[in-house]
């Protein structure tokens, strides 16, 4: 049967970095991914990059293309009452930034490099299951080409997202599931036309939430809150761009740059976490294991920091036998998970309208006006959207 140390299910962020950070360590690893490459490419999703997830992908080698295109910033604006309010993330923390860059480049990027390697990386595979992961030789089956596959690894990982097959084989007992739905979806459109602001603009409006981000200086990415079932049907391209200007005004004379509108799309909001992250042999990293409403930005950097743990437990275990790393795997990724859960639900409370209660948004507006007017608060805001510090003493095992 072909075997290999670590087999990987999904070649999203987490799996394609993790197979590198194993492959420099000297560890083998095999990538199996349902969709075809194509498709992984073009996937609009995040957009943002902390500082040490920036850092992360320079370090491993795919950080070039990055560093050259991509945006780094050094604020964002919150926009409520008519006004802007920025807060100066690099002031507040050292000098800390975040990088505007597509998940797609970060994908391409990775996908490219792990061919050149050589990394052992299947796309369109179809019919994924993992078997005997109470045991020491778990087996992952597939059919790839019509022909069934048959994969004995030392561990699996599930990297295969928030509907991947992996989270499913742990049986109900063994695990929590701990969630949150909101009352609200996110409609997001790329269009192609140039930012009107230089930074990220959240703004909070008695109408919703809608945020201007970018994916580059002639591409703009926008988003609205709009009702949970909510369907694009309803939303013309003039409807669109309509309630974008009304949410984003302010005082002065700003106004969006309106383009093609080149894609579109309406997410659903939910908080997810499973725990534990583990059942025997399989470890569960990154959207398999938990979702984040999109607010703080931090999916993928919260799979990015999964991926770090895991990388380093696997090199203890592989090089020195030493299993206590991997046995506390869960636990220590649970920590940073539920810290990035408070900072991701408290950001969506903060500028989501939910409901018709003035009391709350008396409440909300009180908030802002403190975040935006106390340095102690607006502190708190920029450290964590820059990303807590990655501290390896921090581990439960280093
Ligand atoms: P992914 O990216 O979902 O990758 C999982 C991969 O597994 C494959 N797969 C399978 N492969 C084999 N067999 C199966 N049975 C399989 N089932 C699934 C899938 O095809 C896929 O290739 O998970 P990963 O790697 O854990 O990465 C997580 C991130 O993608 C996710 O957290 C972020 O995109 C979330 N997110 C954001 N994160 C940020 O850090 N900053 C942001 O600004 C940000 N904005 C966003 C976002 C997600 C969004 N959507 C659409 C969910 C904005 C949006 C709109
Ligand atoms: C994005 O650019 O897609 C983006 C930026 C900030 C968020 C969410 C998404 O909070």
């Amino acid at each position: 049967m072909p075997r290999t140390q670590v087999g990987i299910i999904g070649a999203g962020p987490s799996g394609l970095i993790l197979a590198r950070m194993l492959a420099q360590q000297g560890i083998e690893s095999v990538i199996l991914e349902a969709r075809s490459r194509e498709y992984c490419e073009q996937r609009a999703r995040a957009g943002v990059l902390e500082h040490d997830a920036a850092d992360l992908l320079e370090d491993i080698g795919v950080g070039e293309r990055m560093r050259r295109e991509g945006l780094v910033h050094r604020g964002i604006f919150l926009r409520f009452g008519g006004r802007d309010h920025r807060i100066d993330m690099a002031e507040l923390t050292g000098g800390r930034t975040i990088t505007v860059y597509g998940q797609h480049e970060v994908i391409k990027d990775l996908i490219a490099a792990a061919i050149l390697d050589g990394q052992p990386l299947s796309f369109d595979v179809d019919d994924v299951s993992v078997h005997d992961i109470e045991t020491t030789a778990p087996i992952v089956r597939y059919r790839e080409n019509g022909e069934i596959k048959t994969l004995e690894c030392d561990v699996v990982a599930g990297c295969d997202g928030f509907h991947g097959v992996c989270r499913p084989s742990i049986p109900d007992a063994a695990i929590r599931s701990l969630s949150r739905v909101y009352p609200f979806a996110w409609l997001g459109i790329l269009s192609a036309s140039a930012p009107a602001s230089d930074e990220l603009v959240y703004g909070r409006h008695d109408r919703g939430f809608a945020l201007q981000s970018m994916r580059s200086p002639e591409i703009t990415r926008l988003y609205l809150q709009v009702p949970p079932d909510d369907t694009l049907e309803n939303w013309s391209d003039d409807r669109i761009w309509s309630e974008l200007n009304t949410r984003l005004s302010v005082d002065g004379d700003w106004s969006l740059n309106q383009g093609p509108i080149l894609q579109r799309g309406i997410t659903p909001m939910r908080s997810f976490v499973a725990d534990p992250m583990r059942f025997g042999r399989l470890f569960l990293v990154g959207d398999a294991a938990h979702i984040v409403p999109p607010t703080g930005a931090k999916g993928m950097n919260l799979a990015i920091a999964d991926v770090r743990v895991l990388s380093s437990a696997l090199g203890a275990f592989y090089s020195r036998n030493d299993a206590r790393a991997l046995d506390a795997y869960s636990a220590t990724c649970l920590r940073r998970i539920w810290k990035v859960q408070r900072f991701s639900a408290w950001m969506t409370r903060l500028l989501h309208r939910s409901g018709d209660d003035p009391f709350s948004a008396e409440l909300q507006l009180a908030e802002l006006d403190y975040v935006t007017s106390s340095r102690a608060a607006s502190t708190s805001l920029a450290e964590n959207y820059v990303g807590l510090p990655f501290d390896p003493a921090g581990a439960l095992v280093s």
